[in-house]
């Protein structure tokens, strides 16, 4: 196995972006003048439905309305959609916020170490957008080779389709790759697309089975952020995860076992 690229998934995995899209849902709704309103509690629930837009579909399903009712609100969806992604991209394209911890360092560490950096995430383009461009600045985007994301793909995560446009668009094999997760659909997207996971877990996504994960940390740490317990849990080196580090754990995981574990 060598490391040839890093693909991270967005939401909850490079920032921890769902309050965010929580309120920015619930400003539409009320845009709309539905009368809905998602509260954390019910929206850590929703979170299993992955794209906003199938996540609103599958709201409409569960609500006590007539045939016709519910087929007038889902064809409200591609616009509520979008006046969503408006309130959800100006708050990321303020500042509002920031890069979970490590990321930025792994970034860099990625590109020295002569890695190919790589998305794959369930939200729109424009979501990613503003949140590299607010958090890493002009190259933001460019430091990226491939950005698989929303749309793209009919079948959302968990099914391993954004994963495997990635590793298509980056002419790299799954083994050769690590990707990097927040939640149980997308560490099963990432696992039946062959690759080797990091799951860094947030409120919205913890206490799911991440045991077919290589690695489950908090997040990823950095010198002014250090993994508490660490080094000598699970990292050997220092107490947040960098490339040499990362290369040696996978090499210690091969791919068939993955595989063993992706059949059981
Ligand atoms: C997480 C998602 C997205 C966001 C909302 O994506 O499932 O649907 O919750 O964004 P990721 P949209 O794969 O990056 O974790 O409304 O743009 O879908
Ligand atoms: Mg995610």
């Amino acid at each position: 196995m060598t490391l040839e690229a890093l693909i991270f998934d967005v939401d909850g995995t490079m920032a921890d972006t769902e309050e965010a899209h929580r309120v920015a849902f619930n400003l539409a709704f009320q845009r709309y003048r539905l009368g809905w309103n998602w509260p954390r509690v019910e929206y850590r629930e929703l979170l299993r439905v992955t794209g906003g837009k199938e996540r609103i579909a599958s709201f409409i399903g569960g609500l006590d309305v007539s045939a016709a009712d519910a087929k007038r609100l889902r064809a409200l969806i591609p616009d509520l959609h979008a006046e969503k992604t408006r309130f959800y991209s100006s708050f990321v394209a303020d500042g509002s916020v920031p890069l979970r911890p490590g990321i930025a360092r792994l970034l860099a560490e990625a590109r020295e170490a002569g890695c190919l950096l790589a998305i794959a995430s369930t939200t729109t383009a424009v979501n990613i957008d503003a949140l590299l461009q607010a958090t890493l600045g002009d190259d933001g985007l460019a430091m990226f080779s491939v950005i698989a994301c929303g749309d793209q793909v009919r079948a959302k995560k968990p099914a391993p389709d954004i994963y495997r446009l990635a590793l298509a668009n980056l002419g790299i094999a799954p083994e050769n790759a690590v990707a990097f997760e927040d939640s149980a659909n997308g560490l099963k997207s990432a696992l039946a697309a062959g690759i080797p996971t990091v799951i860094t877990p947030t409120y919205w996504t913890e206490g799911s089975d991440f045991s077919a994960a290589t690695l489950v940390l908090p997040h990823l740490g950095d010198p002014a952020q250090p993994l508490p317990g660490e080094p000598g849990r699970r990292l050997a080196d220092h107490p947040w995860l960098g490339v040499a580090e990362l290369s040696r754990q996978l090499a210690a995981r091969p791919a068939r076992e993955l595989q063993q574990r992706i059949s059981a």
